[in-house]
């Protein structure tokens, strides 16, 4: 597709991205999504093709390019893993963006170079047993305690989380008036526990886990923004998430796109009643709503990537973005089961997992109810 705003760079970063998805990892991801394998050698493989820091400058570590470029990359590995998509999307704009963005000099120099170059992996935590959709819910705490925070409570669903260098978390560092802050801890701080890995309907082979802090201690040094930031912690998580959200619809449009790319060839080859099942209407039809379904979301998603590029604000943008991409890809997922029939029921035809893959982004990052919320809002206020 010819946009004006796709450059040189675009192009290349998607032939470069497709051509790795197609030949080193399509081959094991039935396998992966079977055993729930986290994999460590594709992901140094992304560190090798510098896509872990696609939109943090050179001189970060990262590879310089925008959150289009990124926005692509994520489509493209999703279309064949949105495991993979997933990882990169959650590393990138949830486990090294808000550091990039809020962290002092101190922090981006620790952290950034080490997390936009590969090195490590980061996560982001922000969901608790009782503060999902009510993010503000948080119970996690921090109490100071000389130079340090100690951190008691627990984390949820947390992607990435039993691999990752860094997870940024928030936690109360005040109960009244409530103050959420937002911290940076290191793997193998002690007092970081890691509870379960999650066995999941989709996104097998990314890692999800439960993060217990048991008196946790976390230097001050490490409260991100430092002290003039105390109590900001869920505004960052906010604007992280909106600029995360962007890459949750990636993901959801380059799995909608993977459907129908394994679609087309099914049924122009696939003949039933002495025809290809594409010639007939009913399947052709389905055919042309996904496309025309796909380049809506693709439409929607660049355009936030190029709101995010020119620092404009995007929280209803990208709130739009994610939920039509994320419907989209559940419908064409949907629709390439139905016309590839009972092959499309097997795991082996790819589609079935597109399904249990879509999924996640109708719920991740905020639910579709939150995504209306947010739009709704933008629209309404808030009535009372
Ligand atoms: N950017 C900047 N600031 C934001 C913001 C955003 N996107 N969204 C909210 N804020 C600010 C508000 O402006 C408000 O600031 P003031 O206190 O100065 O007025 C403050 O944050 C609280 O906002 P609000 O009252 O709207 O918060 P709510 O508790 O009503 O929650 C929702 C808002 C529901 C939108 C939020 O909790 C949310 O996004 N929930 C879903 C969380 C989610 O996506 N979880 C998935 C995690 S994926 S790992």
């Amino acid at each position: 597709m010819n946009l004006i705003y796709l450059k040189e760079e675009h192009q290349m970063i998607r032939e470069a991205v497709r051509e790795f998805a197609e030949k080193e990892v399509e081959p094991g991801e039935v396998d992966r999504d079977a055993t729930m394998e986290f994999p460590l050698d594709l992901v140094e493989k992304m560190r090798e093709l510098a896509l872990l820091g696609i939109p943090f400058p050179e001189e970060w570590g990262g590879a310089g390019l925008d959150n289009l470029a990124y926005t692509i990359a994520v489509e493209e590995l999703s279309r064949v893993s949105g495991s993979l998509g997933l990882t990169l999307a959650a590393h990138t704009s949830l486990g090294t963006s808000p550091i990039y963005e809020f962290g002092t000099e101190d922090q981006k120099r620790r952290f950034v170079p080490k997390l936009a170059s590969g090195e490590m992996l980061g996560a982001f935590a922000l969901t608790e047993p009782n503060a999902g959709s009510d993010a503000q819910g948080t119970q996690t705490t921090a109490v100071r305690d000389g130079d340090d925070w100690i951190i008691n409570g627990q984390k949820v669903f947390c992607t990435n989380g039993g691999y990752a260098g860094t997870i940024i978390f928030t936690a109360l560092t005040s109960r009244e008036p409530k103050q959420i802050s937002a911290f940076i801890v290191e793997k193998g701080t002690p007092g970081l526990v890691y509870g379960k890995k999650e066995d999941k309907l989709g996104c097998r082979a990314s890692d999800t886990h439960v993060i217990h802090f048991e008196d946790c201690r976390v230097p001050n040094a490490n409260l991100v923004g430092g002290e003039s930031e105390l109590g900001k912690g869920f505004k960052f998580f906010m604007k992280t998430l909106d600029g995360g959200r962007i890459s949750i619809g990636a993901m959801a449009l380059g799995i909608a796109q993977g459907a129908l790319d394994k679609a087309i060839p099914f049924v122009r080859e696939r003949r039933q009643f002495g025809k290809p099942i594409g010639s007939f209407q009913g399947v052709a039809f389905r055919l042309a709503d996904m496309e025309t379904e796909i380049q809506a979301a693709r439409h929607l998603l660049y355009h936030c990537a190029w709101l995010k590029d020119t620092g404009q604000p995007l929280e209803h943008q990208s709130a739009m973005a994610k939920l039509f991409a994320s419907e989209v890809a559940m419908r064409a997922a949907d629709s390439a089961i139905q016309v590839l029939g009972a092959c499309g029921y097997m795991r082996e035809y790819h589609v079935e997992r597109y399904l249990r893959d879509a999924k996640l982004c109708e719920i991740g990052e905020g639910t579709s109810e939150i995504q209306r919320l947010v739009i709704s809002r933008h629209l309404l206020g808030r009535l009372t």
